[in-house]
């Protein structure tokens, strides 16, 4: 290994957290971060107007730096832009969308989407969030084509997973024809870790390169989960203790009684 490989190894892991608008991206980086200020939260489309980056450590070390980006919203008339670029080498898309970029300020229609491949085709892998009550639209097919010319690892994360467990399935067939298998699914509302744990452990997969690092953010983050749950579980102890030896004397609670009538 050279020195530079090592350097690199050290670097964080650049992810871009991309996919369609309003789909829960902005909340999941929230929900990883553990922070509500990051970014603007809104149930409406365009929220996201740039690319914004956070970063997660373990110990001091930052290990992922996530990307937030704005929706993909034309995918289809990207798509078509796309595939009317004709390179000339074997790797047709990642050249188109090396095409694309090149002469970006030719498509200001896509200034959006644009942002978004840029940060895809500069991160080390993608995580591709669904929202999953919406059934599997060409639109969304046109993204995951479009996303994957940046050739890098993509991981679809299927965000509202407790409305509809049949439309799950749906988007697990739609992802295996693209043959994307490493799939995570993640509630950025109804949270818990295993889901984080097993987002790390698919990265782990694509990213083997970078196994060790992301195992030192998996033992950090779990050692901070139990540690938030040690300290909920004391405040729930000492409000039911509270609660337990609360009294009050009967004059006081006839003298309460005679004021209620
Ligand atoms: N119930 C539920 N609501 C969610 C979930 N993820 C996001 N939302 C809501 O969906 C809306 C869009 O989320 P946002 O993170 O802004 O989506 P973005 O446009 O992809 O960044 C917001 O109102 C979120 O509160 C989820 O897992 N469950
Ligand atoms: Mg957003």
């Amino acid at each position: 290994m050279t020195a530079t490989d090592a350097t690199a190894e050290q670097a964080p892991i650049a992810l871009a957290v991309v996919g369609h608008t309003n789909t829960g991206k902005t909340s999941l980086i929230r929900t990883l971060l553990r922070s509500s200020r990051f970014g603007a939260v809104r149930d409406a489309a365009g929220t996201t107007r740039h690319v914004e980056a956070a970063t997660l450590a373990a110990a001091g070390q930052a290990v992922l730096q996530l990307f937030d980006t704005p929706g993909l919203e034309d995918s289809i008339a990207l798509l078509e832009v796309l595939q009317a670029l004709r390179p000339s080498g074997a790797a047709a898309g990642r050249e188109r969308l090396a095409l694309l970029l090149q002469h970006a300020a030719d498509y200001p229609d896509f200034e959006q989407e644009i942002k978004v491949v840029r940060q895809a085709a500069c991160s080390d892998a993608l995580l591709y969030v669904v929202d999953i009550r919406e059934p599997v639209l060409g639109k969304y097919r046109d993204e995951i084509a479009i996303l994957s010319m940046a050739a890098r690892p993509l991981i679809p994360v299927f965000n509202f997973i407790q409305s509809d467990r049949q439309n799950l399935q749906r988007w697990r067939r739609a992802m295996a024809d693209f043959n994307l298998h490493a799939v995570v699914e993640f509630d950025t509302v109804a949270f818990d870790f295993e889901a984080e744990k097993r987002l790390y452990q698919k990265l782990q997969t694509v990213l083997e390169a970078r196994y060790a690092q992301l195992q030192a953010l998996l033992d950090y983050r779990r050692q901070l989960w139990l540690s938030l749950q040690r300290s909920a579980a004391h405040q729930v102890a000492e409000l039911l203790v509270d609660i337990a030896s609360y009294r009050r004397t009967a004059s006081e609670i006839s003298h309460y009684c005679s004021r209620g009538k």
